[in-house]
């Protein structure tokens, strides 16, 4: 074996509610803002939504048999906040406890570590149409919704994430508004933002004076940031666009701050949100661990008409997964030793990393995925070699155990170990699940 991992390595799979779940609208569940936005002529391919999706909410026990048969040690999934509270706050809902109760008791029979994030995108609407993350209160109101799950699954759970890809929660879906709630606003994107980082600062402190047991993070969407060319104008936009999509975030969370830089040009726009003091302390708690998504790598070029960040990733012309996200296996490396070194020796799992790509079932009925096989063979490998210089990295999720509904592209991106019917919900292990199988028994390749 070339690849020899830590002992007690954290070998997982990811996948998060609204992609995986379906029973959109059963056991007393809430409607969210993806429901409602999914349901917009337009705004998903081909009108697909998440009512059905992999119907996981009814086929949870054969799932947990597929992840027993790869191996899994670990397994992240996560909660809907409006099966829990139909309106995002109030009377909580038994039904929906229970499934959350049903499903964690059955991993951690079968030996799998349940890893579950709070919030995955699917805010309550009832909550959206007071304003949703732009609103100050939503803040206050996760943290009730997080210290209720800690209270009821606090026995069960021994991970917790308070958000997953904030950044891609508030600016896909406040500014770009190719995401729920589908708003196009700079202003409201940031004001988002700071109450995404506000409520996970809530969060965790309520997990604190609770006492429990577990460990709690984050998971960030974090791409290594490269300037185009040596061209001046490209570095200064490749550190402002690093500014803006990796240490917005990591910053206040692990360093008390908002990056001085952006800060600045934000506050000359008259951009800045706002914020009161104590503020940043909250957001600045002793995390356990800072949850690592990453699918490619940022080529910046400066871009002088952008509005308001004058930065544009460009393309290097290296092979792409269907995303089009180009294939940089020596991204993932970088960006692990530079936050081990910029947030001092900081402890990561890597909540996500995976390829989509067009599968099909052969004659056999076999998925011959060697394209994300590769991919992950390759990124993997590369994680290995971040961790041999020094990087604490204590476990890697590949997004994702299913096939699934990937947002805005629905079902036409499939990222999964195991392939899904969407017709008929039959479930096949990929090749590159068989193969995950055999590093996870191995603790390596
Ligand atoms: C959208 C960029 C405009 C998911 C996006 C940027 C602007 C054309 C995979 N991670 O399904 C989406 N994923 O739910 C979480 N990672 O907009 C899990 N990043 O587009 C996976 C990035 C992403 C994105 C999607």
């Amino acid at each position: 074996m070339q690849y020899v991992f830590p002992k007690d390595f954290i070998w997982g799979a990811a996948t998060a509610a609204y992609q995986i779940e379906g029973a959109y609208r059963e056991d007393g569940k809430g409607e969210n803002i993806w429901d409602r936005y999914s349901h917009i002529p337009g705004r998903t391919f081909e009108g697909h939504t998440g009512d059905v999706a992999c119907d996981h909410y009814h086929r949870y026990e054969e799932d947990i048999r597929i992840m027993k048969e790869i191996g899994l040690k670990s397994y992240r999934f996560s909660i809907s906040w409006a099966r829990i509270f139909h309106d995002g706050k109030g009377t909580p809902n038994q039904k929906g406890l229970d499934f959350y109760r049903r499903l964690t008791e059955k991993l951690n029979e079968s030996g799998i570590k349940p890893a579950a994030t709070l919030y995955h995108w699917d805010l309550p609407q009832k909550l959206q149409d007071l304003g949703g993350w732009a609103n100050r209160d939503t803040a206050g109101w996760f943290a009730d919704y997080a210290a209720y799950m800690f209270e009821k699954l606090g026995d069960q759970v021994p991970i917790w994430i308070t958000h997953n890809e904030p950044w891609v929660a508030a600016f896909v879906g406040h500014w770009i508004g190719r995401h729920a709630p589908g708003i196009t606003d700079f202003r409201t994107a940031l004001q988002a933002a700071h109450h995404l980082l506000l409520s996970h600062g809530q969060a965790v402190r309520a997990y604190r004076d609770m006492g429990c047991s577990g460990e709690i993070g984050i998971t960030l969407n974090m791409n290594p940031v490269y300037p185009a060319s040596e061209k001046e104008d490209d570095k200064a936009a490749a550190g402002m666009y690093d500014e803006y999509l990796n240490r917005w975030f990591a910053d206040p969370v692990l360093k008390g701050s908002y990056p001085a830089g952006l800060m600045a040009y934000f506050q000359e726009m008259g951009l800045l949100p706002e914020m009161d003091d104590g503020d940043m302390e909250l957001i600045h708690q002793p995390v356990d661990f800072l949850g690592v998504n990453n699918y490619y790598s940022s080529f910046i070029k400066y871009e002088g008409s952008l509005w308001p960040i004058p930065a544009a990733e460009t393309m290097t012309g290296r092979d792409r997964t269907q995303m089009g996200w180009e294939i940089y296996p020596e991204g993932i490396h970088d960006l692990l030793m530079r936050l081990h070194r910029d947030y001092e020796g900081v402890k990561i799992l890597i909540t996500e990393n995976g390829a989509a790509f067009n599968d099909i079932v052969n004659r056999e009925g076999n998925v011959e995925d060697d394209n994300r096989l590769d991919y992950l063979y390759r990124y993997l490998g590369q994680v290995h070699r971040a961790i041999s210089s020094g990087a604490d990295v204590r476990g890697y999720y590949a997004w994702s155990l299913l096939d699934n509904f990937e947002w805005g592209h629905g079902y036409s991106k499939r990222f999964g170990l195991v392939y899904v019917d969407f017709r008929t919900q039959q479930r096949i292990m990929k090749k590159s699940a068989h193969w995950y199988r055999d590093v996870i028994r191995n603790n390596g390749f």
